[in-house]
């Protein structure tokens, strides 16, 4: 039987998956990305300081990922190396946004997958959000409309958490994480300037000085979003981790895993991170090499340029009618190996590298009170987990990071653009290892490539017929109603695909 999922709701852009379910098991899955954008296209012949501005314009989610990779990518290409606060500046932006991106992807974008919403009908208390909430959803399903309650209602059919406080709690946590991501995002702005496009980032700093009143602003802000990753957020998550262990076991991913690394500790391109890059392969790390490693493979993806370039040789030539091709997703590959990128691949190879004590204690805290080994992180609820424990992480560095700011200084530093050069810039978005390439001929961008989070996770088959990490972790899943697939959906949510992103 073949069932598309499409359009998968609750990510950004357009996603389809197509199943073939043989006995209730998906035999086969194909992630097809159904969008063209081409902004390498746009961004040749113009300034290089336009390019940390336009890739902002990649994805309304993880803006400040792509010009913090442009920014790195510019500072290696013109031999610049950041003032202390403007590395600094760009930890705080780049990091704010993350706890946004989390709390919005577990929250608004997969909670409604595990917590019974309609518990609220039951409902007899006093606080004012759950009565309106209550009343709202009540009216809707007396209406008569087709879908009423959206985006609460409809929901797939399956097992939901059974206990009406967690479901109500959760509700209510819901709500007010609405409140949360405003303040991230608050605290981004005041450095980058206003969400989601930040006009401030630039190669080596930011515009914005950092005055002592701006950084305590920022400070209450993240203490607010801190306070609520644990006593909200991390609790919400071992609630549904309790409630479905079974997903423990479903959504592997059977390839490596890379993280290109995230918030470095100085100005220096090659200065320790926060979260260490790296690529896992059968239990061990390697460096990331960007050089010639990394390639794009397009037999399946709707491009007729060759197949396996590298980086820096990246074409994109766009054949709609591609007769092999169904997706416009290309196919990364490290080494010609599937890799899975994004929080559980960032934890994992933080966690094998033993980079960050506080990391591996609380990776090794989660995986004692749910029995399981650390390499359960590759599963759906092992990724809900892993951004959990990026986001407590990264607040408490916040809020030690902005300490280091020296308000007697500025943010940004003086920019010469070479006639020529090249250069790398990675990062770490919250979906995790994102690249981009620049290459400059008389003062402008004569190449520019970006290699993204998503690309890697919903790429299609490669060359050698190897399916990507999405759908290598969607076939052989066992489902309970083919035609609904709670199980695929759950599965393709907890990688938090952004499809604006991935074709870019
Ligand atoms: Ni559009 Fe993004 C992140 C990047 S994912 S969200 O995180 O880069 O491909």
């Amino acid at each position: 039987m073949k069932v598309d999922l499409g359009p998968v709701t609750r990510l950004e852009g357009h996603l389809n998956v197509k199943t073939i379910i043989t006995n209730n098991i998906v035999e086969d899955a194909q992630c097809v990305g159904e969008m063209f954008r081409g902004f390498e296209v746009i961004l040749r012949g113009r300034d290089p300081l336009d390019a940390q501005q336009i890739t902002q314009r990649i994805c309304g989610v993880c803006p400040y990922a792509h010009a913090i990779a442009s920014s790195y990518a510019q500072e290696n290409a013109y031999n610049l190396t950041a003032s202390h606060n403007g590395r600094i500046l760009h930890n705080l932006i780049q990091g704010a946004n993350h706890l946004y991106d989390y709390l919005l992807h577990f929250y608004q974008l997969s909670a409604l997958d595990f917590v019974d919403i309609t518990a609220v009908l039951k409902y007899t208390g006093k606080d004012s959000d759950l009565v309106k909430v209550k009343a709202w959803i009540t009216a809707e399903l007396a209406s008569g409309k087709p879908y009423p309650a959206a985006p609460f209602l409809p929901r797939l059919s399956g097992k939901y958490v059974d206990n009406d406080e967690a479901n109500i709690g959760a509700l209510k946590h819901y709500l007010e994480s609405m409140e949360i991501q405003k303040k991230a995002n608050r605290a981004s702005a005041i450095f980058g300037g206003k969400f989601p496009h930040a006009t401030g980032i630039f190669p080596g700093g930011c515009t914005q000085n950092p005055d002592i009143d701006l950084i305590v602003s920022y400070q209450s802000l993240i203490s607010e979003v801190r306070d609520f990753i644990h006593q909200k957020y991390i609790p919400d998550l071992v609630t549904v981790a309790q409630a479905f262990p079974e997903y423990w076991e479903i959504g592997q991913s059977k390839g490596g895993f890379m993280s290109f690394g995230l918030l470095p500790f100085s100005p220096q391109s090659d200065s320790r991170r926060l979260f260490a890059p790296g690529v896992l392969l059968n239990g061990t790390v390697s460096a990331v090499d960007l050089e010639e490693a990394i390639t794009e493979d397009v037999k399946y993806a709707k491009y007729s340029s060759p197949s396996g370039l590298n980086v820096r040789n990246g074409e994109l030539d766009p054949d709609p009618g591609k007769a092999s091709a169904y997706t416009w997703i290309k196919a990364p590959r490290y080494n010609g190996q599937m890799v899975e990128v994004g929080p559980a691949a960032r934890v994992l190879v933080d966690y094998h590298q033993g980079n960050n004590q506080e990391l591996k204690n609380m990776v090794d805290h989660f995986a004692k009170i749910a029995a399981i080994t650390p390499e359960k992180l590759n599963s759906v609820i092992g990724r809900h987990l892993s951004r959990g424990i990026c986001a407590a992480l990264i607040a408490d560095f916040l809020l030690a990071e902005s300490e280091r700011l020296d308000p007697s200084k500025p943010g940004c530093v003086k920019i010469d653009i070479p006639a020529t050069g090249e250069g790398y810039g990675i990062t770490e978005a919250s979906r995790g290892a994102l690249l981009h390439y620049i290459r400059l001929k008389d003062h402008k961008i004569e190449k520019y490539e970006c290699v993204v989070p998503t690309t890697w996770n919903c790429s299609p088959r490669d060359d050698k017929g190897t399916p990507g990490a999405m759908e290598t972790a969607l076939i052989g899943t066992k489902v309970e109603t083919p035609d609904e697939q709670i199980e695929s959906v759950r599965i393709v949510h907890s990688f938090d695909p952004c499809l604006a992103c991935a074709v870019h």
